[in-house]
């Protein structure tokens, strides 16, 4: 089995429930007794959270929009070097709330930045390596802006109105379409044991489809 089919990520937008979801899908590989390490981006390492920390801060300083995408790519590398890369080595799993298709979401349908430089970066910062399964929780920006808003501080990602958030859906939606073989387009308006049961079987057909 290559490495990367032992990579897991999960996507979404804002309130779709990938917290919530990560915690079932641990659940999930320690009754298989497969050796899991969950985690998350930005962040993942000291370092790394401590970029996430400046990405995530509100300031009077406007970010520029290549600032952001770097510092993303930054974390990245940290991430890889220190935790993902080592993990999928010694043979565990990796599932990871967020990666390199929320830099396409975000940074390119949300913030307007090209998407070949994305993928200029992607391929300098992560060489080959792509994640095997990705399980995109989708719902409508209403829908998740609700569930978001009984937060008590909005980071500056949260702060961003709803056009913004409809261009991010979309662009998860357009590369799922792209790459159906990888992406599992999960329906999460609906309720959470439905979601959760949903999330289950796509863990069963990708395992079943790596005879796990
Ligand atoms: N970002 C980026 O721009 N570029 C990148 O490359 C990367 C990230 C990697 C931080 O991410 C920000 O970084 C993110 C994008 C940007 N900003 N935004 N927006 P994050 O993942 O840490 O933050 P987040 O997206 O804001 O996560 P979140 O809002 O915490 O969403 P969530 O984890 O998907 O939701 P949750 O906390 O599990 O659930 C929210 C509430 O809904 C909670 O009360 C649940 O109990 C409830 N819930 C969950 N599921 C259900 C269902 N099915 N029914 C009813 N209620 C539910």
């Amino acid at each position: 089995m290559s490495v990367a089919n032992r990579f897991i990520t999960l996507e979404g937008g804002e309130g779709a429930g990938k917290s919530t979801c990560l915690r079932f899908v641990a659940e999930y590989f320690a009754a298989r007794a497969l050796p899991l390490c969950v985690t998350r981006e930005p962040g993942g390492t000291p370092l790394a959270e401590s970029i996430r920390e400046l990405l995530l801060q509100k300031r009077d300083e406007p970010v520029a929009a290549d600032t952001e995408l770097l510092l993303m790519f930054a974390a990245r590398a940290q991430h890889l070097e220190a935790l993902i890369r080592p993990a999928l080595a010694r043979g565990e799993w990796v599932l990871s709330d967020r990666f390199t298709d929320a830099t396409y979401a975000y940074q390119g349908y949300g913030r307007g930045l090209p998407l070949p430089r994305i993928a200029a970066l992607e391929s300098l910062v992560q060489g080959d390596l792509r994640p095997g399964l990705t399980l995109l929780l989708d719902l409508p920006v209403s829908e998740g802006m609700a569930r978001a808003e009984a937060r008590a501080e909005k980071d500056r990602f949260e702060s961003e109105q709803e056009a913004f958030f409809e261009r991010v859906r979309e662009g998860y939606r357009l590369r799922a379409a792209a790459e159906p073989e990888r992406f599992r387009v999960i329906d999460a308006s609906r309720p959470l044991p439905e979601v959760q049961a949903a999330i289950g079987r796509a863990l069963d057909a990708w395992l079943k489809e790596l005879a796990v």
